[in-house]
């Protein structure tokens, strides 16, 4: 872009220089205007096409899609019960985010995503931006679960490419739904949904998909980073979570499966160097017993768990227990070097593998 400009005023300096020159065939009272009107042309010709390629506004996002480079400039705001459809992008593109977009609450309830994204080998710079959900007017107390409506953050289906340097405040649930992307890293995000009731769900679930990379990241006040819940059909092979932090959250680590998923499974899932405080449910949590109403005691291993790599997952707890696993068809557990101190507060009569012994193998 500077070189750009340089390249227009060395144009526009060029035209004044042979303006001058000409001086004796055009009349006096014409350069002036006519200087005027071939600066204007050459700032057109450069920018033209660009505008419809930037968008500092809600409704100019569409006019976007078509481009290969991609400016989201806030700050502004998206109305209530609207959603950035960023899907179908062109493979190769690149996005910058700038500003703070922020996002009205509405009434969309959780099978909404207030945002996707979708395209193959696409670059997200966010280094500069920061995506508002306004969370705090939707926080109940009450989650995902249950009082008023509330949609998904942010959807990543069938994305592969990179996003780097987002700042994610406020989710209304969860932050991050991944679907069915392969090849994707996410890096350097901060996650961030403060707030005197944590209840806004999980930083990052990963429902479907392979190689996913979601590295040097921070998730402060959520549920945890997570692979699942896998429901039927949906399979997760190959997730690398590294240099993470996760604090003031429910849980630390987390894969979780429904019992009956057939068709599902998880494997292949790296967590290491994780940095956990303030954990108040479980440090670590394994599961085939989920429900979105709570684990249920009663694993199933219709989607197997396999190939598991926790390494120094080390932090304090405020409440709850350190590890939680209840399978009924994993295998290949790796856990080493994991240190986790603070309360060890019973929250159910759920089995709970206390200190796992690494390498630990589950049946
Ligand atoms: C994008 O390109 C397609 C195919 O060329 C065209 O049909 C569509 O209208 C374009 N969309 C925008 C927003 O320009
Ligand atoms: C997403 O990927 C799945 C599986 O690879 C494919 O079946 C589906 O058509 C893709 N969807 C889109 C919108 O590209
Ligand atoms: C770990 O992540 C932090 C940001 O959260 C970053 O500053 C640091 O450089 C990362 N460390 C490595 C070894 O990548
Ligand atoms: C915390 O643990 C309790 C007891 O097992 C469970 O009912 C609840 O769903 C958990 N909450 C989260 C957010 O994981
Ligand atoms: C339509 C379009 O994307 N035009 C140009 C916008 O600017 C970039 C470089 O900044 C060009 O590569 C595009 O061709």
């Amino acid at each position: 872009m500077q070189l750009r400009i340089a390249a227009i005023f060395a144009a526009f300096l060029a035209t004044a220089a042979v303006a001058g020159n000409v001086e004796v065939c055009i009349p006096k009272t014409l350069q002036i205007p006519m200087l005027r009107c071939m600066t204007y042309l050459f700032f057109c010709v450069v920018f033209q096409n660009n505008v419809s390629c930037i968008a500092t506004s809600y409704n100019q996002i569409p006019v976007t899609k078509n481009c290969t480079e991609i400016t989201i400039r806030g700050p502004f705001t998206v109305p209530a019960n609207s959603k950035i459809d960023l899907t179908g992008l062109i493979t190769g593109t690149k996005i910058v985010i700038t500003g703070e977009i922020t996002f009205t609450k509405g009434t969309l309830d959780k099978t909404n995503d207030l945002v996707t994204i979708g395209g193959s080998d696409i670059t997200i710079d966010g280094s500069k931006g920061i995506f508002y959900g306004s969370g705090p007017d939707y926080w109940d107390g009450k989650g995902s679960n249950g009082g008023i409506n509330k949609p998904k953050f942010i959807r990543l289906k069938n994305l592969s490419g990179t996003i780097e340097g987002l700042t994610v405040k406020g989710s209304p649930i969860h932050t991050f739904a991944i679907s069915g992307c392969t090849g994707l890293t996410l890096s350097g995000i901060t996650i961030d949904n403060r707030a005197k009731v944590y209840n806004n769900d999980d930083c990052l679930a990963v429902n479907s998909g392979s190689n996913i990379y979601f590295k040097n990241n921070l998730c402060v006040g959520g549920h945890g980073i997570s692979v699942g819940s896998i429901k039927p059909d949906q399979i997760v092979d190959g997730v690398y979570v590294n240099n993470c932090t996760v604090s003031n959250s429910a849980n630390g680590v987390r894969i979780k499966a429904y019992a009956d998923a057939t068709g599902g499974a998880a494997r292949n899932i790296h967590y290491s160097d994780i940095a956990l405080s303030g954990i108040y449910n479980f440090s670590i949590i394994i599961q085939q017993d989920y429900t979105n109403e709570g684990a249920t005691g009663i694993p199933g291993g219709a989607a197997p768990i396999s190939n598991v790599y926790l390494k120094n997952i080390h932090g304090t707890m405020s409440c709850g227990e350190r590890v939680y696993i209840n399978c009924a068809k994993c295998t290949n557990f790796n856990f080493q070097n994991i240190a986790i101190t603070g309360a060890v507060v019973r929250l159910s009569s759920l089995r709970v593998v206390e200190s796992p012994p690494g390498p630990l193998a589950v049946p």
